[in-house]
């Protein structure tokens, strides 16, 4: 019985392709080749959408030794406010939204990915995983405890800035001087010499 059925589902097959081959034969080959064509100009529109696609990242990489603020940064430029309290962290922290002082500008507003990830030093070499995807770094220096940490801020800034990704795309940097509220901070001038003297 099944037998049967195989063999008479082969005999509809053949009779379907003769059909085809005879359509196809009967069908002038300019309109052929044209329509070869259109499916070929389809796909290769389709592709070049997708590689460019992929190649607007607005991905913006929060970075620095630990402690120099990034969490907080993270959370003030998302919620307006920042979060006391915050611990070392362990895990990159990452959302998409539109920046807190962008919500009540009128107009369209693009929301950008940001990305805060950790200074501890087993976690560095996960930073090449964000990189690819980065329109931006932001090197976040503790301008209150800059001396102490200049000689690990500066290895950690050149590691970044020699980073194949980095130079091959050209990515911008911007070198973030931050806890500026306390009096003891120092000059971004300051920080900025003694960071391109170490280097
Ligand atoms: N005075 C002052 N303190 C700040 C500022 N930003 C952050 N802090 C304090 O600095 C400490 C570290 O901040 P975090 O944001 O957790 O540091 P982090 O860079 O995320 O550190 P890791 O997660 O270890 O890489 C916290 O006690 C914050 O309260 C600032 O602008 N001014
Ligand atoms: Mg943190």
């Amino acid at each position: 019985m099944d037998k049967e059925k195989i063999e008479e589902l082969k005999i509809q097959m053949h009779k379907r392709l003769n059909e085809a081959q005879e359509f196809i034969q009967q069908v002038p080959p300019i309109q052929l080749y044209a329509a070869i064509g259109v499916v070929l100009f389809t796909t290769f529109l389709f592709t070049i959408i997708r590689l460019f696609k992929r190649k607007s990242a607005n991905t913006v990489v929060l970075t620095g030794l630990s402690g120099s603020g990034k969490t907080v940064l993270f959370y003030q430029l998302r919620d307006g406010s920042p979060h006391q309290g915050t611990v070392t962290s362990m895990e990159p922290n990452e959302g998409t939204f539109v920046l807190h002082s962008e919500t009540t500008k009128k107009g369209k507003v693009k929301p950008v990915h940001l990305v805060d990830f950790p200074g501890h030093s087993r976690l560095r070499t996960k930073l090449d995983d964000f990189l690819p995807q980065a329109a931006a770094i932001i090197f976040v220096v503790d301008a209150v405890e800059f001396l102490p940490n200049c000689r690990a801020a500066s290895e950690f800034l050149y590691d970044i800035l020699t980073k194949a990704n980095v130079v091959k795309k050209k990515i911008p940097l911007l070198l973030l001087c931050n806890k500026v509220d306390k009096i003891t901070a120092h000059t971004k001038d300051f920080i900025r010499k003694q960071l391109e003297k170490e280097m």
